[in-house]
């Protein structure tokens, strides 16, 4: 599913993050930007062990920040690593959420990457539970385009149909508004 933005394209996508061939994919990190479970660690097999000597030169990101590096063996020419809230049920979750898509955006924008491939952030193991998160993703990234007008194409790439469906529902009822 796809849609159009101030002239950009946000599109949906059932998949693998690691084999898009797309300037910077998005990496669901930790704080210590170690090479993890869930899309983590598949993002640091796919690129091989370089990113994580990368990784642990920069050390540390804190929650709702996000810091780029090269994509190794990727398709993807860059990885933008941001760390995701534990859900909590606070009011602090949607905020920092929406930092990790915003930040992840102003980083690729600011390093002129004009393609960008999300994972759905905190909704694995970091337990955001995938309406609500799909709610803060969307909104927070169609926002970035109707200020910014780029990067010029935004996907959301998702692991199952399940999410897939949340994602797709949660879009149609944004555009509606
Ligand atoms: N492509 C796209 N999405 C994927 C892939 C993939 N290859 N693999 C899993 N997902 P998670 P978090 C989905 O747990 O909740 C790590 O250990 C998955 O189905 O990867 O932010 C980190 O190092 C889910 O919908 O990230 C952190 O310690 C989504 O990606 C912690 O987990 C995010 O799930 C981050 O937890």
């Amino acid at each position: 599913m796809e849609a159009k933005v101030n002239g950009c394209i946000l599109r949906l996508v059932k998949g693998d993050i690691t084999k898009r061939k797309v300037d910077v994919i998005v990496n669901a990190a930790n704080r210590q930007l170690l090479p993890g479970g869930g899309v983590c660690g598949a993002i640091h097999r796919a690129a091989g062990p370089e990113l994580a000597k990368e990784c642990a030169e920069i050390g540390f990101c804190d929650t709702g920040e996000a810091v780029i590096t090269k994509g190794y063996s990727l398709p993807a020419k860059f990885v933008i690593h941001t760390v995701g809230p534990v859900y909590s049920g606070s009011e602090e979750d949607p905020k920092l959420l929406s930092s990790c898509y915003g930040n992840s955006l102003k980083l690729a924008v600011k390093n002129r990457l004009d393609s960008i491939a999300f994972p759905s952030i905190s909704t694995g193991i970091f337990g955001y539970p995938i309406e609500k998160a799909s709610k803060v993703a969307l909104s927070t990234i169609i926002d970035f385009l109707e200020k910014s007008g780029k990067p010029s194409l935004v996907e959301m790439v998702l692991f199952s149909k399940t999410d897939f469906d949340v994602y797709k529902n949660t879009l149609e009822d944004l555009l509606k508004d």
